[in-house]
């Protein structure tokens, strides 16, 4: 029976259920990956578990995001996860030498492995033939455990890439014209298999620009096959012995199949504020450009940055835009210092951040009011930069740069030069100097804890009747951006209590004190949403914080796929509507009941996806708090509150 990629790794990986898409299956992990701000809680998590060390192959703990240290938070935080790395046998990837994907991508990634990551942008790895899946940390915290990780058996849909990108077309706009057509709804329980003749005309690094952006789309994740592309890139990062051929059989079946002529692909753009609103640079251009941000892990590689210090050399950025660069990795960096790229862009007038997440996660370059700034990132959604008037547009590196000269979008064709080629090196940089291994004496180390280190919040048991009024009501494609923002406020991933006062702020700055209010009066508190809750990132303070306000459950039309798995872990039940109309029925201050919620949940036979998505828990409205047009009045007051009390 001829099979897909993704069958072939995950059967082997398999130690629970049987592969046959829809059902649960638990795999083995062979390597994990965390980052600091979500690594701290997975940290606390696995110290929990009372086990003397990782039970993966490989596990790495990297400092990314939370890089820029105003306060003593942030620096705690770096010392507790290397004092843990230390003790319990993980790799500790300080900050400074790069953003986690890209680090594991060069120096890690092995062909045909699994690999678990504590980030939504875990799929980066797909780029080298891993079946790479981002997770909550309590997830990771369990593979590092040597636990299964738990999914639903994806359906695999194959994209077949056929022809060769033009000059001044790259990867990033193979996965903008992607998102395009799949959009960032609708796609939970599908894995992207890319294939046909096209494959091999892309670099691993263009590879991983396209499965990390993946994500967007909320696929599980996306593959490439393994071939002497992945071979060079290994070979070049002195990793040959890790590589492994790998591909589909030929006639393998897949429940979809999307044709991609690469030659027919023209430079695009996302638009705000979702990284699913397609252009293309042409119907953009003219529009005036305030900042320009280049790097991230989607597109901080050698060649990306290699190919903006072409375009740019013995240029100067336009005095209105602001260039910022932010290299992926430290090894990037080394490159570009070496070779000269380095001094070229410092001539353009850039300004240089560290080798980390740096602007991406909205922690630093925030732009000005009412800005348009270009991004070479993977999200543009509402307020993630810092600022919540900019109009983020998200592009590829080519356009990036053509911007910073014009200081306008300007499709990259017209500018008047050849098209620079960049080929992976035959050697890179190595230097692991900025990874410290595990302690041979592990007992020696003591785990440092400093006072923004705090014990993750206890939840109480499941009632059998949820009775809970609904504190906020929201729209369709809310993301982990809307319900607990990163940026500034990220350095309270340590202290839930203080990170939940910035639930939902960017849409509803009432709601701490409403559910601080509900919650204390001892009822539970309940979100509504609409389709596609929990789009975006792994973080799972986006159900523990919510968590520590009582919310018990989250009704929506539909869930992603990782955040559904991280409110279950915190014990908030999603129910989806069985039938969507009932979510006009439901307004904000309703009051609800959920009776005998357990035994519901029982009656789905455990199989927590397929119980939310069936929708099989019925819900009773006991009486709505005002009539309709006590809300309306309601809705002129401007109490901040909503009139609850
Ligand atoms: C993101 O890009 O949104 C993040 C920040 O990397 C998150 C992780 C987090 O919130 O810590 C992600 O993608 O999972
Ligand atoms: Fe970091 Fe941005 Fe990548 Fe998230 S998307 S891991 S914040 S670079």
């Amino acid at each position: 029976m001829p099979k897909t990629l993704t069958q072939k790794i995950l059967e082997r990986h398999l130690v629970k259920g049987e592969y046959e898409p829809g059902n649960e299956i638990g795999i083995r992990i062979d390597q994990t990956l965390t980052q600091d701000a979500t690594g701290t809680m997975a940290c606390l998590q696995f110290e929990a578990m009372g086990i003397d060390r990782v039970k993966t192959d490989h596990s790495v703990s990297f400092v990314d995001h939370n890089t820029i240290q105003i306060g003593f938070e942030n620096a705690d935080d770096h010392r507790y996860l290397q004092t843990v790395a230390a003790k319990y046998g993980i790799d500790y990837s300080r900050a400074g030498n790069g953003i986690c994907h890209q680090v594991h991508l060069e120096r890690f990634g092995r062909p045909g492995t699994t690999l678990l990551g504590s980030d939504s942008h875990t799929p980066t790895g797909g780029g080298i033939g891993q079946i790479a899946i981002g997770a909550g940390g309590l997830d990771v915290a369990l593979a590092m455990a040597g636990e299964p990780f738990y999914l639903t058996c994806p359906k695999v849909i194959k994209i077949n890439l056929t022809g060769r990108l033009n000059s001044w077309v790259s990867a990033k706009d193979v996965i903008l014209k992607i998102l395009g057509i799949f959009g960032t709804k609708g796609n939970v329980g599908c894995i992207f298999e890319y294939s046909g003749p096209g494959v091999k005309t892309l670099t691993v690094p263009e590879r991983a620009t396209i499965t990390n952006m993946g994500a967007e789309c909320g696929v599980t994740t996306s593959i490439f096959p393994s071939d002497e592309q992945t071979r060079k890139f290994l070979r070049a990062q002195a990793r040959e012995d890790d590589w492994q051929e790998l591909a589909a059989d030929s006639d393998a079946e897949y429940s979809k199949v999307m044709e991609i002529n690469l030659s027919e692909l023209v430079p695009l753009a996302a638009t705000p504020h979702s990284p699913g609103n397609i252009s293309t640079v042409r119907e953009l251009e003219g529009m005036e450009v305030n900042q320009v941000c280049v790097g991230s892990c989607t597109n901080s590689s050698y060649r990306d940055l290699m190919m903006v210090a072409k375009i740019l050399k013995g240029k100067k950025a336009h005095p209105n835009v602001s260039f910022i660069l932010a290299p992926g990795s430290k090894q990037v960096l080394d490159m570009l210092a070496r070779n000269g790229a380095l001094a070229d862009l410092l001539e353009t007038g850039v300004r240089l951040e560290e080798s980390a997440c740096g602007f991406c996660i909205g922690n630093s370059q925030s732009p000005q009011t009412d800005a348009v700034s270009l991004r070479t990132s993977n999200r543009n959604f509402l307020a993630r930069s810092g600022t919540k008037s900019a109009n983020v547009y998200l592009v590829s590196p080519e356009t990036a740069a053509a911007a910073i000269t014009t200081g306008k979008i300007t499709d990259p064709r017209d500018l008047e030069m050849p098209y620079p080629e960049i080929a992976v090196p035959d050697e890179f940089i190595i230097d692991d100097s900025m990874i410290i291994p595990p302690s041979d004496d592990p007992e020696s180390i003591e785990i440092y804890r400093g006072p923004n280190i705090g014990e993750p919040p206890s939840n109480d048991p499941l009632p059998e009747t949820i009775a809970g009024v609904v504190t906020i009501k929201v729209e369709d494609n809310i993301t982990t951006d809307h319900i607990i923002p990163a940026g500034s406020r990220m350095k309270y991933r340590s202290n839930v209590p203080r990170y939940s006062e910035f639930l939902f702020e960017v849409l509803d700055t009432g709601f701490y004190n409403r559910a601080r209010e509900i919650r204390d009066s001892g009822m539970h508190n309940i979100i509504v949403g609409g389709l596609s809750y929990g789009q975006g990132s792994s973080r799972e303070h986006a159900a523990l914080c919510p968590m520590y306000m009582g919310v018990k459950v989250v009704l929506a039309k539909s869930f992603e796929r990782i955040h559904t798995a991280n409110l279950i872990n915190f014990g908030i039940v999603p129910v989806a509507f069985r039938n969507e109309d009932d979510y006009d029925k439901i307004e904000q201050g309703d009051r609800l009941e959920i009776p005998d919620i357990q035994k519901k949940i029982r009656l789905g036979e455990g199989q927590r996806i397929s119980f939310s998505q069936a929708g099989c828990c019925h819900i009773s409205r006991i009486k709505s708090r005002r009539n309709r047009n006590e809300r309306e009045d309601h809705s002129k007051n401007t109490d901040s509150r909503n009139g609850w009390g």
